[in-house]
């Protein structure tokens, strides 16, 4: 395996699912049949769009630029009860990682971590029935049919987490990047300022008994991170996803710092952004044992902190092997976590389409306007061409309980009610 660098943090896209196809109103004419019964099909569904992912990606880039995403639209059905075909899925493919958000809620709609998950992000609409489907005792020969439903449409937010065994966190300059560049084909920027490294780093390491790993070195955390300092908080996020943190401390001092210290303001940070974080199994790694204060500072470390401890070279690539033995250790006995409990994913599952008042109505210059999803969703399906699917719309929404609000609010006869753009005089 090569090295992973690029990392595309977030895309925003507008996605438009396929409207249903619209039913067809039409009649048997057959030769010595007088009155024909009803012969019209019904709509095919729209394209749905899924998200799918494909193990072959590892950044959002190709999506930075598509921006919106339309499904075709069904058949429309047609006579002789022939039934439009349903529109092609459209299926996108993004990065195993991909974390898809309502643009304007924030709320997570789907987590596509596995290697083969897929998501309905956009319903495709249903195919409207044709006269066929209303046949009834009472109406034996219904002259309308629906229109197909509307595809759903949203803009969501595309950002693709980190999926990384371990996580190299530390204050800056203690040589986070310079280990990577050690253990891993990656190749990330190493220089004595802090905030070297701007966005994460993933390399593939390989122990010499042959185990493999993904390790991310990730932007310096420095007091306050967690509410925004530096790069901090930003990264933070990416540490949820990592099963296991190497703790790197600067055991020189070499800027002056106390080693423990720093340990134990870095944790602060870890735990105030998660409780999560903290709890995950951690190795210290103490980096420039080079330096001359090194011994007499790993020495008092020792005293107050009681993990795994690895002091090491990193510059000259000593003390390392046995690191990554214990590393991938850590990591097969770490299963996979849900970035999200799995009640706190249900609830942010934003698959819903009802809402929960189904219309609302204002009184403007004495017209009353009704409006609602759900209402105005009815409209678009309704079949205004013929009286009956007029009668039927205006039934639909009487038992959503529209004329009895009217009542409420003081409707007299001949007054205007308007949905969308179709007026019609009230009558009791
Ligand atoms: N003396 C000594 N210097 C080291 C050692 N390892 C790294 N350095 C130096 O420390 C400085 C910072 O190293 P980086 O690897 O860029 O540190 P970092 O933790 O990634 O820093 P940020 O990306 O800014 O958070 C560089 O000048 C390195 O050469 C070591 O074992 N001994
Ligand atoms: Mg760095």
């Amino acid at each position: 395996m090569g090295m992973i660098s690029m990392f595309i943090d977030e895309v925003k896209i507008e996605v438009i699912a396929g409207n249903g196809g619209d039913g067809c109103t039409a009649f048997r004419r057959e030769k010595y049949v007088a009155m024909g019964g009803p012969f019209g099909g019904d709509g095919g569904r729209g394209s749905d769009i899924i998200f799918k992912v494909d193990t072959g990606l590892h950044t959002l880039i190709d999506l930075r630029y598509m921006k919106k995403i339309k499904g075709k639209k069904g058949e429309n059905g047609t006579g002789k009860n022939m039934n439009g075909k349903d529109a092609e899925d459209i299926i996108i493919k993004v990065p195993q990682g991909t974390v898809v958000s309502d643009y304007a809620t924030n709320l997570v709609i789907a987590d596509l971590k596995e290697k083969d998950s897929e998501f309905i992000v956009a319903k495709g609409g249903r195919g409207g029935y044709g006269n066929t489907h209303f046949k009834s005792l009472s109406n034996p020969a219904p002259n309308f049919s629906e229109n197909g439903e509307r595809g759903e449409e949203r803009t969501l937010k595309l950002e693709l987490k980190l999926l990384a065994d371990v996580g190299l966190v530390g204050l800056p300059s203690v040589g986070k990047s310079t280990i990577l560049s050690q253990v891993s084909k990656a190749k990330p920027k190493i220089a004595d300022y802090h905030f070297t490294t701007l966005t994460p780093n993933l390399g593939v390491v390989k122990t010499s008994d042959n185990r493999s790993f993904v390790m991310a070195d990730l932007p310096g955390l420095i007091e306050g991170a967690s509410t925004g300092a530096g790069l901090g908080d930003k990264f933070l996020r990416h540490i949820e996803r990592t099963k296991v943190i190497a703790h790197v401390v600067d055991m020189g001092g070499v800027e002056g710092r106390n080693p423990y210290e720093d340990f134990v303001l870095i944790n602060k940070e870890l735990e105030s952004f998660s409780s999560k974080l903290i709890k995950k199994p951690m190795i210290v790694i103490a980096n420039k044992m080079d330096m001359p204060e090194s011994e007499k500072n790993l020495k008092e470390f020792k005293k107050k902190v009681h993990l795994d401890i690895y002091p090491i070279k990193a510059i000259t690539n000593e003390g390392l092997e046995p690191v990554l033995k214990h590393l991938a250790d850590l990591v097969e006995s770490v299963p996979d976590t849900p970035l999200y409990d799995e009640s706190e994913y249900l609830s942010h599952v934003l698959y819903k389409y009802e809402e929960e008042k189904p219309f609302t109505i204002e009184k403007i210059n004495n017209e009353y306007v009704i409006k609602g999803n759900k209402i105005e969703k009815m409209f678009k399906m309704a079949n205004f061409q013929s009286d009956e699917g007029i009668e039927r719309f205006l039934y639909q929404i009487k038992k959503l309980g529209v004329d009895e609000e009217l009542e409420k609010m003081g409707i007299e006869e001949g007054d205007i009610v308007k949905i969308l753009d179709f007026s019609f005089e009230y009558q009791k």
